[in-house]
């Protein structure tokens, strides 16, 4: 895409956003005080541009979802399409439409170990959703004690009132007056940051002991489940030692107690496989999905139930739950689309063999900066952590300074990276290229040196 389709007065579009917007997870004050937010206009491939025509490679996929990249026509096409013949029609009292009902089936396909899909609209209606039917799959099974979800420090699972209940941030936790009761939480596998002088797999199997004291304290037959993203994504990239997952497995099936993937970034082929858990080799009675789903074009997520939970949820007639956009056939039709240029290009595979181990190479290299403490990789999730003293992995004060410093010299570099505190972290959309993997590195290692330059001034 070379020109821009609509020319925009930015200026007016700031001014507007400065008065009429009010940002989600973000400082609004300063928003104001700067005349407005960045208004992104347009976007091709991996490059999305600002309204004031400056380009960026997008090293987030958006906000971890477009992974198949902007511009594609098909998905446009799907859409209009099925606008055009059913633009609405809900799933209620026993309703379906055709994209839904193979979207559920195509779904079924790619994770065997699922029988069942129902859906929502985003990973955080899924992951509410989760619970609900996790606690009523227990009622149905004659379990009713069993309600508790166990989670983790610094997870991330949403911003609806149980979601993030199950997410552990400090200040939603403050602002929104949670947790809401029946979650417990317990510590997370963040070797570089809490491992200490342990050897990672030994601090992995640590950290999933935490789980299983955790369900005695609670008392098994109170534990529902325990829910984790394969990879913390928006806690910061954090890649579990390889112990962790078969032992968090093993303990949640001694004591029964379901073990829920939250595949809401993992999923989709992020991490070299379709879903996180087969890349970490678990295996979970639940999943929720959204994001990749329909690389982000539209809203859409999905709770998929392995026949374990899905069939007492059958027989047991009723139930009292459901949005009005749950598998709306709009977004259904462009998630099939989705998944079909996924398989047509092999995106999954070019990031297990091809992408990913290239992206890890060349993160690698970024070792050498005084400011890396280390670098981290799982298909295209990627991590960089700033630290202050590089041998004792001492971090910066005060915390999320030097990463935000980061951020803004990524920025004024042409790169989009997030800033987890002082966690720099990748999520580039899988259809990256060789070149695009070096420009990112390239921009990155710049982006290092001004924020270096800037700590000692
Ligand atoms: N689970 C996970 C693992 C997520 O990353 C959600 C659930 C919630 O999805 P919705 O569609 O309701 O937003 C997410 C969302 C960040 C950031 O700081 C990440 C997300 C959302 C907001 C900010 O990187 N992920």
């Amino acid at each position: 895409m070379t020109a821009p389709l609509v020319n925009y007065d930015a200026q007016r579009l700031r001014r507007l956003d400065a008065e009429h917007h009010l940002h989600p997870f973000s400082n609004n004050k300063l928003v104001v005080e700067e005349g407005g937010g960045q208004v992104y206009s347009r976007a091709d491939g991996v490059y999305v541009w600002d309204v004031e025509n400056r380009r960026y490679l997008d090293g987030m996929a958006g906000l971890w979802c477009v992974n198949v990249g902007y511009g594609r026509e098909e998905l446009v096409e799907a859409a209009a399409r099925q606008m055009r013949e059913l633009p609405y029609f809900s799933t209620f009292f026993g309703s379906a439409t055709p994209p839904l009902v193979e979207l559920a089936a195509k779904l079924c396909e790619l994770a065997p170990r699922f029988t069942r899909a129902t859906f929502a609209n985003s990973g955080s209606e899924a992951n509410d959703t989760m619970v609900w039917l996790v606690r009523r799959y227990w009622d149905s099974v004659g379990q009713p004690k069993k309600k508790t979800f166990i989670a983790r420090r610094n997870a991330y699972h949403g911003s609806t009132m149980m979601a993030a209940s199950l997410g552990n941030w400090g200040l939603m936790h403050v602002q929104g007056g949670l947790p809401l009761p029946g979650v417990q939480h317990v510590r997370q596998p963040y070797w570089y940051g809490e491992g200490e002088d342990m050897a990672p797999a030994e601090f992995g199997t640590l950290c999933a002991k935490a789980v299983e004291d955790k369900i005695l304290e609670v008392g098994p037959d109170n534990v529902a489940a325990f829910i984790g993203e394969p990879v913390q994504g928006a806690g910061g990239v954090i890649i579990p030692p390889e112990t962790y997952w078969p032992e968090i497995q093993r303990i949640c099936r001694k004591y029964d107690v379901l073990v829920i993937a939250d595949e809401v970034i993992c999923g989709f082929g992020r991490t070299g496989s379709w879903f996180g858990h087969q890349t970490f080799g678990f295996e979970p009675d639940a999943m929720s999905v959204a994001k990749g789903l329909s690389s982000g074009y539209l809203p859409i997520s999905g709770i998929m139930l392995t026949r374990r939970l899905a069939e007492p949820l059958v027989e047991s007639g009723d139930w009292h739950h459901g949005f009005t956009y749950s598998g709306h056939p709009v977004s259904a039709a462009v998630a099939i689309k989705n998944l079909e240029i996924m398989e047509n290009e092999r995106l999954v595979e070019k990031v297990r063999k091809d992408t990913g181990p290239y992206f890890a190479q060349r993160l690698k290299t970024l070792e050498a900066h005084p400011l890396v403490g280390e670098t981290r990789t799982c298909g295209l999730l990627g991590a960089i952590e700033l630290a202050a003293d590089k041998a004792k992995r001492r971090r910066f004060e005060p915390a999320g300074r030097a990463g935000n410093l980061c951020r803004e010299q990524c920025l004024a570099n042409g790169l989009m990276m997030r800033a987890c505190g002082d966690t720099m972290v990748l999520s580039p959309p899988l259809i990256l290229t060789h070149a695009q993997v070096d420009e990112i590195v390239d921009s990155a290692g710049k982006a290092l040196d001004a924020t270096l330059a800037l700590l000692k001034g």
